[in-house]
């Protein structure tokens, strides 16, 4: 009986053990899952168009060649996602229907334009780097799909926030030019990435229940805390400053201070009033369409060749 089943889920979640995709859920426990993988996904796929607008003018083949391999990481991590959403019992055509109709949120960081080559640099560092901070405890979120989704996804990631920074470091110490334009691309991305953590706690609805549930682990501002703290001693290393005259190092809270988010443009930002959210949508409408002719023909081959038929 149903009572009997969410006792069940609750002693699961308690024990902090998995639910799996056969497991009996609560209604809104796989609504949530779903709503928060499906924007993960989304995020990740239109993560790919700010940074692959710089693969053909990337500076030289070592780094035409790591830039293709991350744009392709991210849209490996894409499917890993919608794989798990798919677990839910959503299947990905509907998921990208409602991405494409502005139905479905991605992450608000991927609605601003890279401008230099050095933003690859900034997107890598900063907004990788981000994303691990968020991600990294999401590797123990209850839902055992998107967990081990995550696993691999931060392995990667880690990989990628590596080469942003060893980007930006050599730009730090070129000429002069070059540094600037780190500089430049430090002081445009910082803020955004720090938007990427979402609202403030006391302006996050979705928190309580998704921390009860353990799906998350942290509230927002804890993470973007601990991503204060983690960039500072590097941009100190990168020789590079952050651009908020009020991060001080707090010694009682053990943390560093900062400044004021720009919470409304934040809020500007995922009402789609961003600098590049039409060209994103209307770039992935695009490709989705231009791609009909590659599903249409890996369905007629899988109808054609059944399950464990070698290709
Ligand atoms: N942008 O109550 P909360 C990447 C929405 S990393 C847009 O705090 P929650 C890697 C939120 O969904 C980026 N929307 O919600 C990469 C909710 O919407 P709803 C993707 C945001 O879920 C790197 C509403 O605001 N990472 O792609 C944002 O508890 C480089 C209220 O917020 C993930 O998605 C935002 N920044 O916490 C790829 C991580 N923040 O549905 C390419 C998984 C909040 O109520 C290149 N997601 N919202 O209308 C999460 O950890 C959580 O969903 C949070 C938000 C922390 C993002």
């Amino acid at each position: 009986d149903t009572a009997g089943r969410a006792a069940a889920f609750e002693r699961t979640i308690a024990a902090d053990e998995r639910i799996e995709p056969r497991d009996w859920m609560p209604d809104a426990y796989r609504a949530t899952l779903v709503r928060q993988i499906a924007q993960h996904a989304h995020s990740e796929i239109i993560g790919m168009q700010p940074e692959a607008d710089w693969i053909t003018r990337a500076p030289s083949l070592r780094r035409k060649a790591i830039l293709i391999a991350k744009v392709q990481d991210e849209a490996g991590h894409g499917l890993y996602l919608y794989g798990a959403a798919e677990t839910l019992g959503t299947s990905r055509e509907e998921l990208l229907d409602k991405l494409h109709a502005g139905r479905h949120k991605y992450s608000s960081i991927f609605n601003y334009p890279t401008l230099t080559w050095a933003d690859v640099g900034a997107i890598g560092w900063l907004v990788d780097g981000a994303a691990i901070t968020n991600q990294v405890p999401l590797c123990r979120c209850s839902y055992g799909p998107y967990a081990r989704a995550m696993v691999r996804i931060c392995k990667e990631e880690s990989f990628h926030q590596r080469q942003g920074y060893e980007l930006l470091h050599t730009l730090a110490h070129g000429t002069s030019a070059q540094r600037a334009m780190a500089q430049d691309a430090v002081d445009r991305w910082w803020w955004p990435s720090l938007m990427m953590f979402g609202p403030p706690d006391d302006a996050s609805p979705r928190t309580e229940q998704s921390m009860a549930w353990r799906i998350k682990r942290h509230t927002n501002d804890e993470l973007r805390q601990r991503f204060v703290d983690i960039c500072v001693p590097q941009a100190e290393a990168l020789g590079l400053t952050l651009p908020d005259p009020e991060l001080r190092w707090n010694e009682e809270r053990g943390h560093w201070d900062f400044g004021p988010v720009d919470w409304a443009e934040f809020r500007a930002v995922l009402a789609g009033e961003g600098p590049c959210n039409e060209e994103r949508i209307s770039r992935r409408r695009r490709a989705h369409a231009e791609g009909a002719w590659v599903r249409e023909a890996a369905s007629a081959y899988a109808a054609k060749h059944p399950r464990g038929d070698a290709a």
